[in-house]
């Protein structure tokens, strides 16, 4: 029934998730390093079509020249034996303790400017291996206490830098568009930017707002208690979908960053109904942590689980869109109306005001007692889920 994946399907994982050696808050590595060589062969022949990665994912934090160029060079290696793609980039502003009260927003200008360079010197690395979209996750910018921070100077610094990155990637003709990354919290005890609202908010006042969009996390949004299927759609809507990161979470809680489908499954089997039907055409990416208690067998194997709950949601979506018993039911609840809109063409508001079927004779009580059965469009939605029809 479901597919194994394919690159059509552009599924894409970054180094970090199948690299993470499980050292947490309370205990070390359970995990030995992985080659990003071995990566790139691995999630290839599992079917994936991308890799992504932060700087310090491929290069260690300060190496020299010499090492850069070789590591780069077994990299493109890997990329050219496989026919793996490169499509989106990002810069780790938040493992050194330089970066500890943030890099576009510490209060230290010095760090700024460090912070600038180092995502300007990578968003040229991405741009040569041919990405398309550089995200930017702010980890560490936020606070703990609300006496650290200014926040509007944080955000006039947080613009500036955007916009300066922006301006350069425009200036240098790189080709790449910014996805902003919200996180409400972890590491920060409050991060700005926290959900997929502010960051459409923050982005609207920027000079370079054509090419700013937003990378929402499944998960992220979730530790906000937000709804992500809104969250996503609000931004599909306003055409700043650039990039997704896929994962599991359950409920307002630490980043858990689960296998995709492995957190809420009804908000997940939603999410890619909105993505395969809505207009989506961007990787779908997957962010996400093996569990601590995988060797690399299971690091490999929650890869593929991934891409299989991905699979398994989108047939799962078209079935449900196929069964005339559903578009039955949707039309009973008048989902195809919401598309028409309120108000005649060329109405204006004295035309409505004449329109005495809209309020003198329009009588609320009695079009209150419909009801509009959406207990049976979930219960539709849970049975093809689970596979029950
Ligand atoms: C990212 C990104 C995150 C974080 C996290 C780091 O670039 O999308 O959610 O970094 O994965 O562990
Ligand atoms: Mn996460
Ligand atoms: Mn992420
Ligand atoms: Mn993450």
């Amino acid at each position: 029934m479901t597919q194994a994946p394919t690159r059509e399907d552009k599924f894409s994982f970054g180094l970090w998730t199948v690299g993470w050696q499980a050292n947490d808050m309370f205990g070390s590595a359970s995990r030995p390093p992985l080659d990003a060589v071995e990566a790139v062969h691995r999630l290839s022949e599992l079917g994936a079509w991308g890799i992504t990665f932060h700087d310090d994912d491929l290069i260690p934090f300060g190496s020299a020249d010499d090492e850069r160029e070789r590591r780069l060079k077994r990299f493109r290696a890997a990329l050219a034996e496989t026919g793996m793609v490169v499509p989106t980039v990002t810069t780790n502003l938040f493992s050194h303790p330089i970066f500890k009260d943030g890099g576009l927003t510490s209060n230290d200008r010095a760090v700024r400017r460090f912070a600038l360079r180092k995502v300007m010197r990578n968003m040229e690395l991405a741009a040569e291996l041919g990405a398309s979209t550089y995200v930017l996750w702010g980890g560490r910018e936020g606070a703990e206490t609300d006496a650290a921070k200014d926040i509007k100077a944080a955000m006039d610094r947080y613009r500036e830098g955007i916009d300066f990155l922006a301006q350069y990637v425009l200036d240098q003709g790189l080709g790449l568009r910014l996805a902003l990354e919200p996180k409400p919290n972890e590491p920060r005890g409050d991060i700005l930017l926290p959900t997929v609202g502010h960051a459409l908010a923050f982005i609207s006042t920027l000079q370079n707002h054509e090419i700013v969009g937003v990378n929402p996390e499944v998960g992220h949004e979730q530790m906000a208690g937000l709804n992500v299927v809104h969250g996503f759609g609000q931004a599909l809507w306003q055409g700043k979908l650039f990039h997704v990161d896929l994962n599991g979470q359950r409920g307002p809680r630490f980043d858990q960053d689960l296998v995709f489908g492995h957190g809420d499954v009804l908000s997940s089997f939603f999410l890619v109904d909105l993505l395969e039907h809505g207009g989506y055409d961007g990787p779908r990416h997957f962010d996400y942590k093996p569990l601590r208690t995988e060797n690399m067998d299971g690091v490999w194997e929650s890869a593929a689980a991934n891409m299989r709950s991905y699979l398994i949601f989108a047939e799962r979506s078209r079935a449900f869109r196929a069964d005339p018993e559903v578009q039955e039911a949707l039309a009973a609840a008048l989902v195809p109306e919401l598309a028409v809109p309120t108000l005649n063409e060329g109405e204006t508001a004295a035309d409505l005001l004449a329109d005495r079927s809209a309020f003198e004779d329009f009588d609320p009580d009695k079009a209150a007692e419909r009801g509009y059965g959406f207990v049976r469009l979930a219960q539709l939605a849970l049975d093809h889920l689970t596979g029950a029809r």
